[in-house]
């Protein structure tokens, strides 16, 4: 089983929790989710407990950790961003998704070889896209 980061918008706007939650149950169908709260949809309720230290704190021993990054960046996010600048530097494979029928991505992912990028069209695509990265 490996242990993968997902990463997905959080104050950086929640639009697509639902598409994240989906993402997050697909992989679990094998592997294991590090940041299953990235999909909750009552995460703004939760969110007032936490520290952003310890947020800081947590998920960034979680990159270090992870087998593998799954990001998706169709709603922009400051903190997936540094995330992916992040697990870079630790040399994790990262995994980019986006719908190019709603965004075109920041040119500072799409410029950067080291990134494997998914633009998709169709929800289907992106679990034919994770089935040859995981399975
Ligand atoms: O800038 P953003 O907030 O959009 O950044 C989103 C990314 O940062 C996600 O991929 C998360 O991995 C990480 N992140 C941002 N906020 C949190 C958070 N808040 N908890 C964990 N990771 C976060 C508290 C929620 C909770 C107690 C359920």
């Amino acid at each position: 089983m490996k242990k993968i980061y997902f990463a997905g918008s959080i104050r950086g706007g929640r639009v697509d929790a639902d598409l994240y939650r989906r993402i997050i149950e697909y992989i679990q169908k094998t592997d294991i989710v590090l940041t299953e709260h990235v999909g909750s949809p009552d995460l703004n309720l939760k969110e007032q407990g936490k520290k952003d230290e310890e947020i800081y704190s947590q998920d960034t021993a979680w990159l270090r950790d992870c087998d593998l990054i799954i990001a998706e960046c169709t709603c922009p996010s400051l903190g997936v961003g540094y995330e992916l600048a992040y697990a870079e530097r630790f040399g994790k494979p990262c995994h980019i998704f986006y719908d190019r029928t709603k965004t075109h991505l920041s040119a500072m992912l799409t410029g950067d070889p080291y990134f494997n990028i998914y633009p998709y069209e169709n929800e289907e695509d992106i679990y034919n896209a994770i089935d040859r990265i995981i399975r």
